[in-house]
């Protein structure tokens, strides 16, 4: 398939898939510098689950990763799809060991609460083969806009069950890009080995936001590869962006400058009052 093919397909069924697109050396440099990073900046993430383990925003602590997410052949394969300029809002790496649970139907937008498409670059940074928990999407399934979903423990999961999925037996370094709005999930790992995943959300650098703290990392210029931190939201000037997220900003800058320092306030008063 060409470039104008894997976007066709990309319009029409809301991913595109990649085979071999690193190496074997490329996936496994990778997986060995997440778990560095994993080691030196654990930040637990509110999706764990007994035997499912999200290490989030990888990029910030680690320029092997800066420079692996920005890299030409990343770029080209994005800016056909994405445009010539764009960041990268998030990063998660996704180990299931032995016994992982299924990771349920869902669409990204509907945990990010982000009312527009973005791009996931989804990474086998392991062979997966059925037992060890595939991914799983719906074609189309991005045309439909944000879908309902309800919350069970700490997942949500998208109410309808999908019909026609497609699943991926995937070998290191394949790669599928998809829609934000796909849904999707993995299956469980029945298997004794651990499965990793590496997933790189972008954005073109004209969308916007509200949710992420700076610094935010641009990936390409002009169609080329220019890693650098901003520290001005992208996206921020246009009237349209704030206008769209109006109410999540006025709770989210309530939240900060009303809710956490009368929380910490409270704090402080309970520990004095301990101590005298
Ligand atoms: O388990 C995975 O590989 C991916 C989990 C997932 O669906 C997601 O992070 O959106």
């Amino acid at each position: 398939m060409d470039d104008l093919q894997h976007k066709r397909e990309f319009e029409e069924q809301g991913f595109t898939v990649r085979r071999g697109f690193f190496s074997r050396e490329e996936a496994i440099r990778t997986l060995d510098e997440i778990h560095r990073v994993g080691l030196l900046t654990p930040s637990p993430s509110g999706l764990n689950k007994s035997q499912l383990t999200f290490y989030n925003n990888n990029f910030h602590h680690s320029q092997y990763i800066q420079s692996f997410i920005s890299q030409k052949k990343v770029v080209d394969l994005l800016r056909d799809i994405i445009g010539p300029d764009i960041w990268a809002r998030w990063d998660q790496a996704v180990a299931k060991t032995p016994g992982g649970e299924e990771f349920p139907w869902h669409q990204d937008n509907g945990y990010n609460q982000l009312r527009e498409e973005h791009f996931q670059l989804w990474v086998a940074l392991t062979d997966m083969k059925p037992e060890h928990g595939l991914l799983w999407l719906q074609p189309g399934s991005h045309k439909g806009g944000v879908l309902p979903h309800h919350r069970e423990g700490n997942h949500l999961i998208c109410l309808g069950k999908p019909e026609e999925a497609v699943s991926f037996e995937a070998q290191q370094g394949d790669v599928i890009l998809f829609s934000s709005m796909m849904l999707h999930r993995t299956s469980p790992n029945v298997s004794k080995e651990s499965r990793w995943a590496y997933v790189v959300e972008y954005m073109s650098l004209e969308q916007y936001d509200p949710f992420i703290d700076p610094p935010y990392f641009v990936v390409a210029r002009e169609g080329k590869p220019c890693p650098e931190f901003l520290h001005n939201r992208p996206g921020r000037a246009n009237p349209r962006n704030q206008a769209m997220y109006l109410i999540p900003r006025l709770r989210r800058g309530i939240q900060k400058r009303v809710r956490e320092p009368l929380e910490n306030l409270r704090l402080k008063i309970l520990q004095s009052a301990r101590r005298g």
